[in-house]
């Protein structure tokens, strides 16, 4: 029989836990010692220290060829407020990152239909002459695929050439819930996730880094959860590419997926599914409060629950925001760092690999 008991002997001698272990722990109602045991295997990781980076999201387009129903960012092209970024204009937001301290620009659009597979490759490039030094995380393996589509060219080949012009590491996005008939319902135009977790294998194969996220807190059942973070575990034994993991909290507004979620369902369930994440996802080393779409209050009590990372300062967040996220769009180096030492932890700065940054201080101003 599973208990909060039996998982916590497992827990604590290492022994890992099975998926009905983490069902039972998103339907069991004992938050606390969920979370208590959580922050207890997050503690013998990483101790109390909470990384943060300096970074700068960048959305160079938001007019996308799929039609997915939790997205309140895409448009056609001929759709108000559609946009394609310029390399100049894309150059100037991470120039200006830099300039404010900035380590990393977190580089993802939609799939146009138009742009040819050389544009891509002269962003990388110009961003890596123009601004160097800075960690280019770039390219959904969506994108990617979409890249081999439009390039004719194979997964590995299309990584090799980002690489060439300055790839660094892969974002987790585009994940969002792998199991059937769940993901036809929410994004059937997108690639299926055996797609998504062979293009990450590849890229892990090659030496990538990558995130990895899902969506969650929509049509998915527990069950879905489960399977999603045991299909990124099996990967993660072969591998060990991804460096987080990163639930994305649904937001609701202006998407066509006309969900109403109400307030009741957020929070306990929020800190359930970092603390079932830092517990089942035994062989991740970074669980990502990510605060843009839990809300600052949520992301910081989250670091009692088994998160050590709160992603970063943003900037300029648009895909949860069009969806109605009522956080901030960005964050300043030092509000992050409040949020870390208010909930009595250390607040570390990393690069995008996970390294400690050392060195100098520089101001990183609030956005808006
Ligand atoms: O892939 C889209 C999700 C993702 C909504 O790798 C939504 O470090 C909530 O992947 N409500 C993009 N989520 C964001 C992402 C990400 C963010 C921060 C850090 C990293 C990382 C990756 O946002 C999409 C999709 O899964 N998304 N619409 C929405 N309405």
């Amino acid at each position: 029989m599973i208990s909060i008991d039996s998982i916590a002997g497992k827990v604590r001698s290492g022994e890992r836990l099975t998926d009905a272990d983490a069902l039972f722990l998103f339907r069991s109602d004992e938050l606390a010692a969920i979370g208590e045991l959580a922050a207890e295997r997050n503690a013998r990781i990483n101790g109390r220290r909470v990384f943060f980076n300096v970074n700068r999201h960048v959305n160079y387009t938001n007019i996308c060829r799929n039609h997915c129903r939790f997205c309140a960012f895409r448009r056609d092209p001929a759709d108000p407020g559609a946009f394609l970024l310029d390399l100049e204009r894309i150059i100037g937001l991470a120039a200006d990152a830099a300039a404010h301290g900035a380590t990393e620009i977190h580089l993802v659009g939609g799939l146009h239909p138009d742009l040819p597979f050389d544009s891509y490759l002269e962003m990388l490039r110009g961003l890596k002459s123009l601004v160097p030094g800075l960690h280019l995380k770039a390219f959904t393996a969506v994108e990617i695929d979409h890249l081999s589509s439009i390039s004719g060219l194979p997964v590995p080949a299309v990584l090799e050439k980002l690489l060439e012009a300055g790839l660094d590491s892969l974002p987790g996005g585009g994940a969002e819930i792998f199991a059937e008939p769940v993901r036809s319902r929410l994004c059937s135009d997108k690639i299926s996730g055996a797609r998504w977790l062979e293009i990450m294998e590849l890229a892990h194969r090659l030496g990538l880094r990558s995130n990895a996220t899902m969506l969650y807190g929509h049509i998915e059942t527990h069950g879905d959860r489960v399977d999603h973070m045991g299909r990124l575990r099996a990967l993660q034994d072969r591998t060990g590419g991804f460096q987080a993991f990163i639930p994305l909290l649904f937001q609701p507004g202006n998407s066509p997926l006309g969900l109403d979620v109400t307030a009741e369902r957020r929070g306990a369930d929020d800190l359930k599914t970092i603390a079932v994440a830092r517990l089942y996802l035994d062989n991740f080393d970074n669980i990502k409060a990510y605060w843009i779409m839990l809300g600052e209050k949520i992301a910081q009590v989250a670091l009692a629950f088994g998160a050590n990372d709160l992603d970063g300062t943003v900037v300029e967040e648009r895909i949860g925001h069009e969806a109605g996220a009522s956080s901030p769009r960005g964050l300043g180096r030092d509000e992050i760092e409040r949020l870390i030492r208010l909930a009595g932890r250390e607040p570390v700065e990393r690069d995008s690999l996970y390294r400690e940054m050392m060195g100098a201080k520089q101001g990183c101003k609030k956005s808006k």
